[in-house]
């Protein structure tokens, strides 16, 4: 392996065991509280993104991603700009309610794409994703159906879905669960996050008793069936006052 991949890849994994150390010591409240078990075969368009060499999680899993093509899977950029030169180490598992087992199929990664424009900055001790999209270029289409994109209406919640966190006590979770986040709007997410929100690129939602977590990330926010936002970061998890942050699917270009 090259050494500047095999650098990026010790990155990678550095960056994960960081995440899951947070999640260990410091997480609030929970993710996809007030969720319930979902059946991914429900969902046949979602995927759980992983590697092999995240092998503290199940199938390597570390994020979520949507079908918008029969061989295009959208996520968020920062669950996958590092793989940007090494997207064969990347695979995309659809219909696996339980990330313990090997139900469903799994698929490899031939290219990854970020948005042109995706940056971090920094609110508090948390990373601000801008433009956190990315779509990666699955080895070969897939035989299902694809989720149509959208933008939100008037509509006043939509379905998170993921493999992520429930509480700072389920650090194993495996489980595909959906919640409904109530959308608050943009000035929910201006309050909490003031100029690091940017309702261009960013929606906003969910609240203290429905949020999303770690490894919900490149997940979607679903609402009328539509795909309105990509999981991308906040403040916490289920922290009052603190909404999630979504990418717009809109936004991609
Ligand atoms: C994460 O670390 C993450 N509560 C995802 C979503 C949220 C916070 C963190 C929003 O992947």
């Amino acid at each position: 392996m090259p050494f500047l991949a095999l650098r990026r890849v010790t990155a990678c994994l550095a960056a994960a065991a960081a995440a899951v150390a947070v999640t260990t010591s410091a997480s609030p409240a929970s993710a996809i509280v007030g969720g319930s078990p979902v059946q991914a075969s429900q969902h046949p368009w979602l995927a759980a993104v992983g590697t092999p060499l995240f092998f503290v999680r199940p199938a390597g899993q570390f994020c979520g991603g949507s079908l918008i093509r029969p061989d295009k899977l959208l996520t968020a950029a920062h669950c996958v700009s590092m793989f940007r030169s090494t997207p064969g180490l990347l695979k995309a598992t659809f219909g696996r309610s339980d990330l313990v087992g090997r139900g469903g199929e799994t698929v490899g990664v031939r290219a990854v794409r970020v948005h042109p424009k995706f940056r971090e900055s920094t609110f508090k001790d948390e990373t601000v994703l801008h433009h956190d999209l990315a779509v990666l270029t699955l080895a070969r289409p897939v035989a299902r159906p694809t989720v149509p994109l959208g933008t939100p209406g008037a509509e006043r919640d939509g379905l998170a879905l993921g493999w992520g966190m429930r509480s700072e006590n389920d650090l194993l979770n495996t489980k595909l669960r959906g919640v409904r986040l109530p959308l608050p709007g943009d000035a929910a997410c201006r309050r909490a996050y003031g100029g690091s929100y940017d309702a261009a690129d960013m929606l906003c939602a969910g609240s203290e008793k429905a949020d999303t977590c770690q490894f919900d990330s490149g997940g979607p926010l679903l609402a009328r069936g539509r795909l309105v936002g990509v999981v991308s970061w906040g403040y916490g998890c289920g922290k009052a006052g603190y909404p999630g942050v979504f990418a717009r699917v809109a936004d991609l270009p």
